[in-house]
């Protein structure tokens, strides 16, 4: 199977099973619409101090594919998709990533209204302004089926100011 095939099957259960998301009502539910992760909590446009542009390709890599951040920082991450398919980001934990993995296996047409997290359609982008007040090892990745397990993920470090 290439990633191109796998792309379209994810665009059609995407559009096709949006009734779904309404019907949504499982445990993963509640951390789905966090504000308040492992790696953060939805941060305030007025206090980015930094924005950084994350591009997504068909290629199934996110460029950069690690970003570092000072604590307490917020920041803009643009997400931008330079594909043909359609490509998301998820910032989380480690065990995070992981949970929205299995969630995404059991319903490919989950709602994504969280603050740490953007569905990207081909050729735009989508923001996520979070703040990393935690310092720590996290992760941003592509858990659309097929992406993740071809290497669709980064690393995300949470540093403690140097100054
Ligand atoms: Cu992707």
């Amino acid at each position: 199977m290439t990633s191109r095939l796998t792309g379209a099957a994810v665009i059609a259960a995407t559009f096709f099973v949006p009734l779904t998301a309404f019907a949504h009502t499982g445990n993963a539910d509640a951390s789905h619409g966090a504000t308040v992760t492992g790696a953060g909590r939805a941060g305030q446009l007025s206090n980015v101090t930094r924005t950084v542009t994350i591009g997504m390709a068909d290629t199934m890599r996110f460029t950069p594919g690690d970003l570092v951040v000072e604590r307490g920082q917020t920041v803009k991450i643009i997400a931008r998709n330079d594909g043909e398919v359609l490509h998301e980001i998820v910032l989380g934990t480690r065990e995070e990533i992981e949970k929205h993995r299995a969630a995404m296996r059991e319903e490919p047409g989950m709602a994504h209204g969280a603050p740490y997290m953007a569905h990207v359609a081909p050729g735009e982008s989508q923001q996520i302004i979070w703040q990393f007040d935690r310092p720590g090892k996290f992760e941003f990745a592509c858990l659309l089926p097929g992406h993740y397990e071809s290497g669709m993920t980064g690393s995300l470090t949470v540093e403690h100011p140097t100054t």
